[in-house]
């Protein structure tokens, strides 16, 4: 489902459609639109916000032209005895309904998207997210029942590790490929949000509500995101790490998240809820 193949074809827009396509993971100097997607989600943001650009650039180009030939032919020189016209119901009615048709040109695919990010697929990997002020404890609740906390980098800590300042954490989570994971996200006590640019995923964490929320990574490598909810002093310094790897290494890894990570303790949890 790519809009961009429609060919509406804008020069200005193609020249910034081009500007919108690189590779990188990280953000980069002069870099224009979105980060490159990674998720099925997020390549239909893209693609949404595509049609988005076409429609924006083509509005601007009419508007520009009716200014341009208002100038040059109604100025006073060319034009010296204005008309006195000050209704004409079938131009009205035309700026009228031509506005509702592109918006519902829009609504169309925008609700389609929002649907498709709603509807939860069948989760192969679950992973609970708990926003605190200010890092983030994650969860495996099914695959091995354990528990840890991730907390940014300091500046020296993430040159030493050779990570991005300020995304870098102390531990990463770590997902496979192509599989959907299905993320709960919530807050310990305020609201926060768990955000994944490349992944299409930006879900609040508001305590006392768990909010799902799901992706798919097509592609393996490491994803950075951050809490995108003002949460207090520290919200820049809770940033999200997430290594995408293959089937192998992930059950690998979590042979080894299993010993290493504190287990979660339900038996506690459901104490506490309970009192
Ligand atoms: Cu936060």
């Amino acid at each position: 489902m790519s809009i961009r193949k429609t060919g509406i074809g804008v020069g200005v827009a193609s020249a910034v459609m081009s500007w919108t396509s690189a590779a990188s993971a990280l953000p980069y100097d002069y870099e224009l639109g979105l980060q490159p997607a990674a998720s099925p989600v997020m390549e239909r943001i893209e693609s949404f916000h595509q049609l988005l650009l076409y429609i924006i650039v083509a509005i601007s180009l009419f508007v520009l032209a009716l200014l341009v030939w208002i100038i040059i032919r109604y100025n006073r020189r060319s034009n010296p005895t204005p008309s006195r016209t000050q209704h004409n119901t079938l131009l009205e009615v035309a700026w009228t309904i031509i506005p509702v048709i592109i918006l519902v040109i829009i609504a169309i695919p925008s609700f389609k998207l929002l649907y498709y990010e709603s509807a939860i697929p069948k989760a192969d990997v679950k992973l609970n997210a708990i926003g605190k002020q200010w890092f983030w404890t994650y969860q495996y609740p099914a695959d091995g029942n354990f528990q840890f906390d991730s907390l940014g980098l300091s500046d020296d800590a993430a040159k030493a590790a050779g990570e991005p300042r300020l995304l870098g954490v102390d531990n990463v989570i770590v997902v496979p490929v192509n599989k959907v994971i299905e993320v709960v996200v919530t807050g310990a006590d305020v609201i926060h949000s768990w955000a994944l640019p490349e992944m299409g995923v930006k879900m609040d964490a508001v305590p006392g509500r768990l909010n799902h929320t799901w992706f798919k990574a097509t592609r393996t490598g490491t994803f950075y995101g951050e809490c995108s909810e003002l949460c207090g002093a520290k919200h820049a310094f809770m940033p999200i790490e997430v290594k995408v790897v293959t089937d192998t290494e992930y059950a690998a890894w979590l042979a080894k998240a299993k010993k290493k990570y504190a287990a979660i303790d339900h038996a506690n949890i459901t104490q506490l809820a309970a009192q």
